[in-house]
């Protein structure tokens, strides 16, 4: 069992394994904090609520405050924080873990093998645990601004999600991806997500676009290993009570 109950702000708390980011048997919570908006009062409720992971990142940072924030958060914390990185700037030795992301989805080489040669010294001498990641972006309804800097489409057809799956592992990815795009309208669906499922063994993260509990509750139907929430908890940190009360019940039900 992953996680432990405790008497605190949101029911239950999460035990941290030394692996990071591996199957789970329920949906665990991923936040995402960009760093030019980082608000500690997120960080706050996460700390009481069953947050599994921090992923730290932006694809458009202007403050340049990117260590500064890392290392504030690390302060206050003892959630595991993972680079999710907007460009190839964004590695540090602060974190626990870094996604090493290929945009599988697109055909921009530069997101595919481009940035990671430029990187991959630093990430290297950083000693960060890395995680590669096969990064597959779905059409979400709006113009995503992952979509616009990587200058790729998303994805919409069934089979060549599933296809860019199979091939991400054969690959030999670690994790998958399946993201909606920061902002999304629309989430991916449960009928979609099961049948990624039915075909991949690795870790599964749905992110983009959750925003309502009635969202997260259609992703949390195909019991993905976790959702990632950026934008609705940048707009209302409280959500994450709510998003984690929701992801407890159902914990508590199987
Ligand atoms: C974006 O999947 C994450 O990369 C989170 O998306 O900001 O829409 O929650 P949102």
């Amino acid at each position: 069992m992953f996680y432990t109950f405790s008497l605190n702000l949101c029911n239950y708390a999460v035990k941290h394994t030394k692996t990071l980011l591996t199957k789970t048997t329920h949906t665990h919570l991923i936040i995402l904090i960009d760093p030019d908006k980082y608000n500690p009062a997120l960080l706050d409720i996460a700390n009481t609520c069953g947050v599994a992971y921090i992923f730290f990142g932006g694809s458009s940072l202007k403050k340049n405050n990117f260590e500064k924030t890392l290392k504030s958060i690390k302060a206050k914390t003892t959630i595991p924080v993972i680079i999710f990185p907007g460009d190839e700037s964004q590695v540090s030795k602060h974190a626990d873990g870094f996604l090493m992301l290929s945009l599988l989805s697109g055909r921009n080489a530069e997101y595919l093998i481009g940035k990671h040669v430029n990187a991959a010294a630093k990430i290297k001498a950083s000693n960060l645990r890395v995680i590669p990641t096969a990064y597959i972006l779905v059409a979400g309804g709006t113009k995503s601004t992952t979509q616009k800097i990587t200058k790729t489409t998303p994805l919409s057809s069934k089979k060549e999600i599933i296809n860019t799956v199979i091939a991400g592992e054969l690959l030999g990815k670690q994790l998958i991806y399946l993201e909606a795009g920061s902002g999304a309208k629309k989430t991916l669906t449960a009928s979609l997500i099961k049948e990624v499922k039915q075909h991949t063994t690795l870790p599964l993260i749905i992110g983009g676009g959750i925003d309502t509990i009635k969202k997260a509750k259609e992703v949390l139907k195909a019991n993905p290993d976790y959702i990632v929430v950026g934008n609705a908890l940048e707009k209302d940190p409280q959500f994450l009570l709510e998003l984690s009360d929701e992801i407890g019940r159902r914990d508590r039900r199987d």
